[in-house]
């Protein structure tokens, strides 16, 4: 049996990760850090197949500790400040997480123990403005955030300890992936739970910014598959995950409305408060190399994800409303 600790298990890919490699019969660990109300509504069903253990990547400590006790033979680096406007919002913190956060945990590793293997979350965020169209792996970086900055650091200093320790690190240069476990503040979910409280009465707008940015979106279960797959090649290195395909806010709106027999031009508002300082308006990688070297193809389409986020989001909110659980939506500015 094979050990795994998953940082950002509480996450959405944590979860569909620790789903999978249950599955696989993997002993599964996952670093979580304290809070004062529970988060772990993703991780209920497995509460009994995986193994949670208190760490944070801002505490190079704790990271040490988790290693010495868990003992993997792999370890997934998910956590991370994720949402790139908050990124502008909190640049430092953002950086102590996403860029130093990196750092840290491959130093645990190499002090503990340099033969575990290592993943790291990398990000289509880090092409930004791109210099090439269809992005591959070599194509240069041009970040448009201070989260893609902080990806790119993470990613090269994966290139990094591999090149100077001969470690296993891989880096997968993931496009964007979503789910009904996706957090309600990125804008596939943010459609899909509009479009379930419109239909259910709940609301009448939905406040949104750049209909125009295009983006390249899979299914995070199949692209937790292929970080997996990536730790158990011989030889590490990095991987564009992504379906080739790229679609508009729009088109995920249009195809969000209709599925709820709903039309989009009479709800939707927008909204300078999501309009971006800079935006990434394209994206679209090419898997190639990932689909060669390890046999990786998306199995979720663009149309049966939109369907199965605007299902899933439907159902939650008739369920909410039959047991009295509807939670009144916060304002959120980003
Ligand atoms: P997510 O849902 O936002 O999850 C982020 C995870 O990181 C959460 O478990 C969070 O814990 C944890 N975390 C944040 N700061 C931490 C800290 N200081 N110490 C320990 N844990 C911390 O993100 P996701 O969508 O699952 O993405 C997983 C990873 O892939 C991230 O690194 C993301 O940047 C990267 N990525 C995602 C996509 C995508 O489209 N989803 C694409 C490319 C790359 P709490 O629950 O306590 O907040
Ligand atoms: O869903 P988003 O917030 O995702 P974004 O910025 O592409 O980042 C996600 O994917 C990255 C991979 O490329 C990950 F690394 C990162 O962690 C994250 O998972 O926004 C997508 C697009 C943007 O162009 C944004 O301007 O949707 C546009 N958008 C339009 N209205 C909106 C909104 N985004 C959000 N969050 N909220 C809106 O109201």
């Amino acid at each position: 049996m094979k050990t795994a600790l998953i940082t950002g298990i509480t996450g959405q890919d944590g979860s569909y990760l620790a789903d999978f490699l249950v599955e696989k019969n993997y002993k599964v660990y996952g670093l979580i850090r304290r809070s004062s109300t529970e988060n772990l509504w993703r991780l209920h069903h497995l509460h009994d197949k995986i193994e949670l253990i208190f760490g944070d990547l801002l505490d190079h400590h704790s990271l040490i500790t988790a290693i010495q006790e868990c003992e993997p033979d792999e370890v997934y680096n998910l956590a991370a400040q994720s949402f790139v406007p908050t990124s502008w919002n909190q640049p430092v913190l953002t950086g102590e997480f996403t860029a130093l956060g990196v750092t840290r945990v491959l130093e645990a590793i190499r002090v503990v123990n340099p033969e575990i293997r290592f993943y790291q979350a990398s990000s289509s965020e880090m092409f930004g403005k791109v210099l090439e169209i269809p992005q591959k792996e070599d194509t240069p970086f041009y970040p448009r955030s201070p989260y893609g900055v902080a990806k790119a650091f993470g990613h090269f200093l994966t290139v990094n300890y591999r090149e100077s320790y001969g470690m296993h690190a891989s880096s997968g240069i993931l496009f964007n992936h979503e789910s009904p476990r996706r957090g309600l503040e990125f804008v596939t979910r943010k459609i899909s739970n509009g479009v379930a409280r419109i239909k259910c009465g709940l609301q009448d707008k939905l406040h949104l910014g750049n209909l125009d940015a295009r983006r390249d979106w899979g299914f995070a279960g199949d692209y937790v598959r292929a970080q997996w797959m990536m730790l158990q090649r011989d030889q590490p290195d990095d991987y564009v995950i992504a379906t080739g395909e790229t679609h508009s806010v729009e088109e995920f709106v249009a195809r969000a409305f209709t599925r709820a027999g709903l039309n989009w031009q009479d709800h939707v508002v927008i909204d300078q408060a999501f309009i971006r300082p800079a935006e990434v308006d394209l994206l679209v990688g090419d898997p190639t190399k990932a689909e060669k070297e390890l046999g990786w193809k998306p199995e979720v389409t663009f149309e049966e994800l939109v369907d199965c986020m605007v299902d899933a989001d439907l159902e939650k909110v008739q369920h909410e409303i039959e047991t009295g659980e509807t939670q009144p939506q916060m304002k959120m500015r980003s």
